[in-house]
C-alpha cells in the first residue's frame, strides 16, 4: 500500500525529470529537421527562432486557418528575409510550404517536400514559435502560380494558402 503523501512526493520528483528528458529530445529532433528542405536554394538559414522582427523582413502569420503575408509581390534575384510565426490559438501545429498550388490529396509528405521551393516542417512550428529564413526567387511566377501553404491535415482546404507573384527585375 502506498500512502497518498508518498505517491505525490514520488510524482513531484518524477514529472520534472520526465519533462527535462522530453525537452532534450525535442530539441535535437527539430534542429535535425529544419536544415533539410530548401538546401539547394540557399535557404539553409532556417534554424534560428527570432525575437523581434528585423526591419525590411516579410512577416508570414499562420493562424487557424489562414496565412497572412505582409508582402505578396517579389522580384527575381533579390534576397528576402521571411519571419514565419504560428499564431494558432488552438494547439495546432502549422507548416509553411512555398510551392505551386495543389490540394496535396493522395500525395505523401515527402513527395510534396520535394516539389516545394522551401518548407518548414510542422514539428518546427508549434503554436507561439517563430522561424526565419532568407530566400531568393530564381524565376518569375504569375499571380497564382506560387503560394504559401500549410498541408497539415485539412488545413489547406480550410483556407491555409495565400498566392504570391514573382516578377523579373
Ligand atoms: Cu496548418
Amino acid at each position: 500500500m502506498v500512502s497518498r503523501v508518498r505517491s505525490s512526493i514520488f510524482l513531484g520528483v518524477l514529472i520534472p525529470v520526465l519533462l527535462l528528458a522530453f525537452a532534450a529530445c525535442g530539441g535535437t529532433t527539430s534542429s535535425d529537421m529544419s536544415g533539410m528542405p530548401g538546401m539547394s536554394h540557399g535557404g539553409q538559414n532556417s534554424g534560428g527562432s527570432t525575437g523581434g522582427v528585423p526591419a525590411g523582413s516579410i512577416e508570414v502569420k499562420l493562424s487557424d486557418f489562414k496565412i497572412e503575408v505582409s508582402q505578396t509581390s517579389f522580384q527575381v534575384g533579390k534576397s528576402y528575409h521571411f519571419v514565419v510565426t504560428n499564431l494558432s490559438k488552438s494547439t495546432a501545429d502549422h507548416e509553411l510550404m512555398l510551392m505551386m498550388p495543389m490540394s496535396g490529396e493522395g500525395m505523401d509528405m515527402s513527395e510534396m517536400d520535394k516539389m516545394a521551393l522551401y518548407s518548414i516542417a510542422a514539428q518546427d512550428l508549434p503554436p507561439g514559435v517563430s522561424k526565419s529564413f532568407d530566400y531568393t526567387f530564381t524565376k518569375s511566377a504569375a499571380a497564382g502560380e506560387l503560394e504559401f501553404a500549410c498541408h497539415v491535415g485539412s488545413h489547406y482546404a480550410l483556407g491555409m494558402h495565400t498566392p504570391i507573384a514573382v516578377t523579373q527585375q
